[in-house]
């Protein structure tokens, strides 16, 4: 049995969430509240298991592995068909260059303890934490855009759905959340539509999840 440590509304765990579900495999999740008693994340028992601190983390069988674009890249070549990573080496390049433009470009500028120790160090008020978030998605996400425009068919890379579309849908939950505009980017749309109609991406949504409050 596969295990996933995660949140309903972290985005990293809501991408490995798609891929379990996009590859059809039954999971047991545990939830670790990030707020909650200081953030279960750091508490001994998840330190244990992951000592970043960070959700998500996958355990199956022997293995202990964080990181969420190296956890879809395991279970695509254990248990898939290799399409969410494809096969073809400069699909596979550019599958991997725009979930990376999303997970370690954009994504870790919102992260609650970068957020967090930027009120502890300065002055940032939590009007100032919009304005953050707001920044960085928007420059993130614009030049996206661009490079989707070349890319893109139905899915970030053509018409197969790979881990790129994973990691934009999770994204765009978080630029969601903390009211991004969206309205300059139509083929993020486009795309962000397209995948939201399938039934994997609906299950794996935060609001899906058992913790969700
Ligand atoms: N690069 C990591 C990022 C993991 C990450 O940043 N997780 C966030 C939630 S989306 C987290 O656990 N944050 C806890 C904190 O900031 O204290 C991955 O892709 O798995």
């Amino acid at each position: 049995m596969i295990t996933l440590y995660g949140y309903w509304r972290s985005t990293a765990a809501y991408r490995v969430r798609i891929a379990l579900n996009v590859l059809k495999l039954d999971y047991e999740s545990v939830s670790v509240h990030l707020v909650k008693d200081g953030g279960e994340q750091h508490h001994t028992s998840y330190d244990k298991i992951n000592p970043n601190h960070l959700v998500p983390t996958l355990i199956d069988g022997d293995i202990e592995l964080n990181q969420s674009l190296a956890i879809i890249e395991y279970l695509d070549e254990c248990y898939g068909v290799g399409t969410l990573v494809p096969a073809d080496l400069k699909q596979r390049a550019l599958v991997r260059a725009i979930s990376q433009d999303i997970a370690c470009d954009i994504h870790p500028l919102n992260n609650l303890r970068v957020v967090s120790h930027l009120g502890a160090i300065a002055s940032f008020e939590p009007a100032d934490k919009a304005i953050w978030m707001d920044h960085w998605m928007s420059v993130g996400f614009a030049a996206l855009e661009r490079r989707l425009v070349k890319t893109s068919g139905l899915f970030c890379v053509g018409d197969t759905l790979t881990m790129a579309d994973i990691c934009l849908v999770a994204q765009l939950y978080n630029a969601n959340r903390f009211g991004v505009s969206l309205e300059a980017f139509p083929v993020i749309n486009r795309i962000e539509q397209h995948c939201l109609s399938l039934d994997v991406f609906q299950r794996a949504s935060p609001q899906a999840q058992p913790d969700a409050n």
